[in-house]
């Protein structure tokens, strides 16, 4: 199912820097509108479910204690062909390989502290929105 919804954080890397505006304007002027909003700090516990998919990676651990190191910004952003659109505009993972102008480019420090995260299916997009919004927090 295409929802032309996906899921983001601004992770604390990139609040702690200063970045959460200039990277919601970045959005924003990208076409993309803002369907839910919420400004939190994940705990351990929390941040350790929303990344279980990585679990057994090398770098669980150190995700898991990052992301919980201080406040993010979670948002539901909506666009034609959203989840693409999103992954397009953030740059690769690791943001020395992420393309020229891109927001990962321009504010995020390293692979692991690179600024934000964006779904990386329709899927995902529902069920990362989900776990972090209610029905009644989200913009119709
Ligand atoms: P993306 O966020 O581009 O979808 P994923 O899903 O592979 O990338 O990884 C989730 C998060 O895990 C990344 N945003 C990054 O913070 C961290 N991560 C991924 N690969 C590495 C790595 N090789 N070393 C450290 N952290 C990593």
């Amino acid at each position: 199912m295409t929802t032309n919804r996906t899921f983001t954080m601004i992770k604390p890397d990139a609040v702690k820097a200063g970045y959460m505006g200039a990277i919601l304007n970045d959005i924003i002027q990208a076409g993309f509108s803002v369907v839910a909003l919420k400004y939190t700090r994940l705990t351990p516990e929390i941040a350790g479910k929303f990344y279980a998919v990585h679990k057994e990676r090398p770098f669980y651990a150190d995700l898991v204690r990052f992301m919980s190191s201080g406040p993010i910004l979670a948002a539901i952003l909506e666009k034609e062909n959203a989840v693409a659109e999103y992954r397009k505009l953030i740059g690769a993972t690791d943001p020395q390989k992420a393309e020229e102008g891109t927001i990962r480019r321009k504010y995020a420090s390293s692979i692991q502290e690179n600024a934000v995260h964006g779904a990386d299916s329709d899927e995902n997009a529902q069920i990362e929105g989900s776990f972090f919004f209610s029905e009644f927090e989200r913009v119709s």
